[in-house]
């Protein structure tokens, strides 16, 4: 995450309308557990965002094991696949699965 965690926050939060905003990172975790509580069994959680933010890797993390592919971005322009712009999917929260 940035080194200006607290103002990024502050700023988006300031024009959010009233949503809570909070910051994730799929890679190391840090955050991931506030947003695995806000899904409770029987929601419908849906991830949007433009193609590589993260959605695929967030929805892992959260699963805890690796269900969506996920995308390597190239930094130098931040071109991705056109394929992976649009998909949607459906699988059950991690709470209700069988196991
Ligand atoms: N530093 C950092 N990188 C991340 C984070 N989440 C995802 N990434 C990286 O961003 C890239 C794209 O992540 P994806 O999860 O595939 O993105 P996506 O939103 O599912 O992309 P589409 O499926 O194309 O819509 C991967 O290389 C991830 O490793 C994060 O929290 N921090
Ligand atoms: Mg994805």
């Amino acid at each position: 995450m940035c080194d200006d965690f607290d103002t990024r926050i502050a700023d988006v939060t300031r024009v959010a309308g009233g949503a809570l905003v909070l910051a994730a990172c799929a890679l190391t975790g840090r955050g991931v557990k506030k947003i695995e509580q806000l899904i409770k069994p029987g929601d419908t959680a849906v991830f949007i965002g433009t193609s590589g933010v993260g959605k695929s890797s967030l929805i892992n993390r959260l699963y805890g094991e690796d269900i969506q592919a996920t995308v390597e971005v190239r930094t130098h322009d931040a071109k991705r696949p056109a394929y992976h712009f649009v998909a949607r999917d459906d699988f059950p929260p991690p709470r209700r699965r069988g196991h």
